[in-house]
């Protein structure tokens, strides 16, 4: 390894820092490859510490000087920083070190992204920049002075003063080191202003290298958007007279909640209609809300460590869905939202990397920046306020914001305000915390001629490091329907606390249907014995629009598993029920686009294996496509009506009702390809105006293994825009047929615009790679080796994006011995590279030891 021996750090381990920080001055002199930085910091001994220690964090630091009150200091270098004597009373420490943006390839830290500076400090990336109490329950005012030839110096806070190659900020809210953020270079701004609701004006900038300036307009209204909707819903208004957001073209995630100066990579906020897809647009609008939000949840109130990552992103990604539910479609929203939970928290939730919501201990905390801690702790934050209602919820988060602003919190204060506003033990809801895995709801039905009763259970398998779980508290939504689909009892919500429970409904002369689980009221997996002609029912007639659209994703799902396991037709039933959904335009075009889509074939494996069931990729591939064609067939006349009827006249706009007719339209034109041949997706092709239409045409055409020569012409339009042709990258791999995605893959990786330091283009090919299912699990193992040799290559250069994309291997222990014992090879053959990071080093441990 090339890091330091790895070591655990846990939870239970926490003491506060020994000193107190009353002020953070900073100077960066910024050269490429030897920029200077000069810090002068204000401490005071912390009288609630025991642990009198002064350690400062520091890596990969030349250490040019250091003072203490103005005296060269004796620092000894220790493991992963430095420590020193220090006065028993308030001191000063100063220091100047030089650091290398050019060779900071891993872009944490200071570094350069197409020559301009930037940089990236969660989660521990400022211990790089200068020897500092790099943890997020140090938090301090800081002033920066950047000197530099760039014509745009930026930093946190208020600008203080500025002239050529000089900028000086303050940042008057005290904050963590995490939130630190610099950016220098020949920037153009698209500007805008926002009057708070008590009447201050605040200045908006959306800053970008020249030629992207007309893609900074959808951005601009995303963030106003999001300003007034924290005012209007949560009551938190902007502290700061600028917002300034940053694009960056090489970013290892998606965005960064900087105090007052956002940090975004540039695939989340540049947007153009000729450019971006309707998914990129709302994308966009969602991780600009939640960046901004962060700074309520987030900023003005911080963690105490690391371990309560979930406390701001857990409740900032359920912020950030409630307005997106709130400006556009809510069931819609839910639907995404469960597919992305399903997609990507379940299979982590259900393997070698499953952890809890907070939890106990890591290695390299980069690697707990997951699906578990974000999506697994917003449906947290949504069931919390399921179970205490709305009005309580409003009550408990003013209370949180009274009374922790400037804190950094746990999650034990953000239980206790609920505990203390609502007067409820919250004591049993708190294993949502610290379990892991996924629940199973098991509902069994009971009717007497009056009373309905239903008898729900709930239990949890074993997961690494935790083989016993206690029964959690989930709240389960309930309605019940009568035989001809009206509703005869309203949504209630049962509140399962033990092992088994049961639920009595008294005065049903008739025996009800009932609708469980509805909008997904908690995040498990709801086992229901029930016949498909109920399910079909439920399609029909649920009230609820969530279980309406899981009761198709149902029946497609069992359709799928009988065609793998027994070589069954395509269920009709399925086919019927979808068929009348899709024709009743009552129903919002995007919910009908969800309607007509079927569990992805990774779902389709992970269900296979929890029933014992070995995957064989090539069924389920087959499967999967029979589906489609026997959608295509039985639905010939329907579906060049849904597309004729979903065309739009007129200017795009990426609002709900414009983009639901485009992916109804384009997930109709997706069937037709299948019969016509690519021909309606050509003449698609070739009058599309804009992204979405455009894409979704090539990817038809190529899926009808046509569109050579359009896949040449989008190359020759758009050779020079990075982030379309990010998409054409990814496209011709998910499009390959199985058998020659790692040909493709390969092919592509030799394209002179293939780089690897770039993470988006990295992403794009790998990416693809280990998520074309069939083409990743192909028998000849080919894929497997293909990916663990760029991980190799990748790993010195960035291990955090190599680390992440490690997960592709997590499912390993699904499959057959042959493809078990390929998977483990590329593993151990990553785990024994010479010097590999601890990042990787972590999540290669952990997958292997599935
Ligand atoms: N806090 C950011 C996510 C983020 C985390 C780590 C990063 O670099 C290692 C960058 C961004 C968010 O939730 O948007
Ligand atoms: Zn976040």
């Amino acid at each position: 390894m090339r890091d330091a021996a790895p070591t655990t750090i846990f939870l239970k381990d926490y003491t506060p820092f020994g000193f107190i920080i009353d002020g953070v001055e900073l100077t960066f002199r910024l050269a490429p490859k030897a920029t200077r930085v000069l810090s002068r910091i204000k401490f005071r001994p912390n009288p609630d510490a025991t642990d009198k220690r002064f350690f400062l964090h520091g890596e990969s630091l030349t250490r040019i000087s250091a003072a203490i009150d103005g005296k060269s200091a004796d620092v000894r270098d220790v493991d992963g920083g430095i420590e020193a004597d220090v006065p028993d009373a308030p001191f000063v420490w100063e220091a100047e070190v030089e650091i290398n943006p050019q060779d900071n390839t891993a872009l944490e830290g200071l570094y350069m992204s197409n020559g301009m500076y930037c940089t990236q400090c969660e989660a521990e990336g400022f211990r790089k920049i200068t020897y500092y109490p790099d943890r997020p329950d140090v938090m301090a005012a800081f002033e920066v002075t950047i000197e530099g030839n760039e014509k745009v110096l930026l930093s946190n806070g208020n600008p203080l003063s500025q002239s050529q190659g000089f900028a000086k900020w303050q940042d008057p809210w005290p904050k963590p080191a995490y939130l630190f953020a610099l950016v220098a270079g020949d920037l153009l701004n698209h500007p805008g202003t926002f009057t708070t609701k008590s009447g201050r004006q605040v200045d908006l900038n959306i800053w970008v290298r020249p030629g992207d300036e007309n893609k900074c307009a959808f951005g601009m209204q995303a963030l106003k958007d999001s300003m007034k909707w924290d005012e209007d819903v949560y009551g938190r208004e902007y502290d700061l007279d600028l917002f300034n957001i940053v694009a960056v073209d090489d970013f290892n995630m998606g965005a960064m909640e900087n105090k007052g100066l956002n940090v975004f990579n540039s695939s989340c906020v540049l947007a153009s209609p000729e450019t971006s897809t309707d998914g990129n647009f709302e994308r966009i609008e969602a991780i600009i809300a939640h960046e901004y939000f962060h700074n309520w949840t987030g900023n003005r109130i911080t963690c105490r460590d690391w371990f309560q990552l979930c406390l701001k992103e857990g409740l900032t990604v359920y912020r950030d869905q409630q307005f997106t539910a709130d400006l556009r479609s809510a069931p819609v929203a839910r639907i995404s939202n469960v597919l992305a939970l399903r997609g990507r928290q379940f299979p982590e939730d259900q393997g070698p990397l499953s952890h809890p919501v907070r939890p106990k201990s890591f290695q390299e905390i980069n690697n707990f920046y997951t699906a578990t801690v974000y999506e697994k702790g917003a449906e947290v934050i949504g069931m919390l306020k399921t179970l205490v209602g709305d009005a309580a919820y409003s009550k408990a988060v003013d209370l949180y914001f009274d009374r922790h602003d400037g804190d950094a919190a746990t999650i034990e204060d953000w239980l206790q305000v609920f505990e203390d506003s609502t007067g409820r033990d919250l004591g049993q809801f708190k294993r949502w915390y610290s379990h892991s895995g996924t629940p199973r709801l098991t509902v069994r039905e009971e009717y007497d001629g009056d009373t309905f009763t239903l008898h729900l259970s709930q239990s949890t398998a074993p997961t690494p490091g935790q083989d016993e779980k206690l029964p959690q508290v989930i709240p389960v939504a309930v309605g019940l329907l009568s035989p001809n689909g009206d509703e005869v009892m309203a949504t209630q919500i049962l509140e399962l606390t033990e092992a088994e429970q049961s639920f009595r409904f008294e005065g049903h002369a008739t025996r009800p249907i009932p609708s469980i689980l509805r909008d997904f009221s908690a995040p498990v997996i709801l086992e229901q014995d029930i016949d498909k002609t109920r399910r079909a029912f439920l399609l029909a007639h649920d009230t609820d629009p969530f279980n309406r659209w899981e009761a198709g994703r149902m029946l497609a799902r069992e359709s799928l598993l009988a065609s793998i396991t027994t070589g069954a037709a395509p269920d009709a039933a399925y086919l019927e029920g979808l068929g009348a959904v899709l024709r009743d335009d009552t129903l919002d075009a995007a919910y009908r686009a969800l309607m007509l889509g079927q569990p992805t074939q990774s779902e389709l494996a992970g269900l296979l294996h929890e029933a014992g069931i070995t995957p064989d990729p090539e069924a389920i591939h087959t499967a999967s496509e029979d589906l489609r064609n026997a959608k295509a067939a039985a639905f010939g006349d329907l579906l060049p009506v849904l597309y004729q009827d979903n065309q739009i006249d007129g200017p795009y706009s990426p609002d709900a009702d414009g983009s639901g007719k485009r992916s109804l339209a384009n997930a109709a034109l997706s069937l037709i390809s299948r019969t016509d041949g690519g021909a309606l997706a050509a003449e698609q092709y070739a009058k599309a105006d804009n992204m979405t239409l455009q894409l979704a045409a090539l990817s038809c055409l190529l899926d009808a293994g046509a569109g050579k020569e359009q896949l040449a012409a989008f190359e020759q339009q758009w050779h020079g825009d990075r982030l379309v042709m990010d998409k054409w990258f990814s496209l011709q791999i998910m499009q390959a047929k199985p058998d020659q995605v790692a040909e493709v893959t390969t092919r592509l990786t030799q394209h002179p615009d293939f780089d690897m330091k770039n993470p988006n283009r990295f992403r794009a090919v790998m990416g693809a790679l280990s998520m074309h299912h069939a083409g990743f699990h192909h028998k000849s193992g080919a894929a497997y080796a293909l990916l663990a040799e760029w991980l190799i290559k990748l790993d010195p250069v960035n291990p955090q994006t190599t680390a992440r994309m490690c997960s592709a291997f997590q499912t390993w222990k699904r499959y057959d011995p042959a493809r078990q014992t390929m998977m483990s090879a590329e593993l151990d053959r990553i785990a024994n590279t010479k010097d590999l990071s601890r990042d990787t080093n972590e999540m290669i441990t952990r997958i292997r030891s599935a």
